[in-house]
């Protein structure tokens, strides 16, 4: 897979080209990654690509024509690749991004021989104008904001890269089943057995491999009966499942 970056700071993509996961999919050739600046599409001595937004108001916006220019370049690198660029901005006026999402991305990517384009903001925005014509989707990562969309562009990848064909490891595999189930993780341990005088939880120690995993199913609802209902609600619940759930609520009420 092919993923292209335009954004003032290149550098910061340096954090997911150089560790863990998605360096060894890179190094193993499962995607490529190129950074592109707008300055260097501008043809002023300063290398403006900035200036102040019409109607007043503070700060200064990201101009039209820089973006336009390193977009063809783009478009012209990826065409040359046989690819067709799809450009997402990330914003937090754009669809939440969610682990259905990240997988869509990946199969289009790969079945309509899509590079992801990543346009990374910064300032206080970019002309409406620009978005308007060329953003094929907005993507956010929540209702907060930040200081550029480069951030949010790298979250993306990393979720996409762990997801391609031959990214993880057997070892690293298992991790996923937990959000493919739809619930949030079951809690962790490791050596030693009692840590400051709180023991790991017996039945994890007791080699009985059918209780384990029905107690790790049994928190992962627990946790996300409390935490996150509205995931529940979307996922639904086996008769079991709700069964257990229902018998924790009455533990509940009679305490
Ligand atoms: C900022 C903003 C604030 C309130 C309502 C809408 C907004 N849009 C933006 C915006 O697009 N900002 C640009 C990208 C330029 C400034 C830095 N940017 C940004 C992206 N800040 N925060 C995000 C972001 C993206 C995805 N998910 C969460 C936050």
């Amino acid at each position: 897979m092919r993923f292209d970056a335009i954004t003032l700071f290149p550098e910061m993509f340096d954090a997911v080209l150089d560790s863990g996961i998605t360096r060894r999919a890179l190094d193993r050739g499962i995607y490529r990654f190129q950074a592109w600046n707008p300055r260097d599409f501008t043809d002023d001595p300063h290398r403006t690509v900035d200036d102040r937004p019409y109607g007043g108001g503070p700060g200064m916006l990201m101009q039209a024509e820089p973006l336009d220019r390193v977009l063809n370049a783009v478009q012209r690198d990826v065409a040359a690749d046989n690819l067709v660029s799809w450009v997402v901005h990330f914003s937090p006026r754009g669809r939440p991004l969610d682990h259905q999402r990240v997988m869509e991305l990946k199969d289009a990517a790969i079945s309509e021989n899509r590079a992801l384009v990543l346009l990374c903001g910064r300032y206080e925005g970019i002309d409406e104008r620009l978005l308007q014509r060329r953003v094929d989707e907005e993507i956010s990562l929540g209702d907060f904001v930040l200081s550029g969309g480069e951030l949010p562009a790298l979250a993306l990848m990393d979720a996409l890269i762990r997801q391609l064909p031959g990214a993880l490891n057997d070892a690293d595999s298992a991790v996923e089943d937990s959000f493919a189930n739809g619930l949030l993780d079951c809690p962790h341990y490791t050596r030693p057995e009692v840590w400051q005088g709180m023991a790991v939880p017996d039945v994890l120690t007791s080699g009985n491999h059918a209780a384990i995993a029905q107690w790790r199913l049994q928190q992962s609802l627990t946790i996300t009966a409390a935490q996150r209902p509205d995931l529940l609600a979307r996922r639904g619940l086996s008769r079991q499942e709700q069964n257990y759930l229902d018998s924790l609520s009455k533990d509940a009420n009679r305490e």
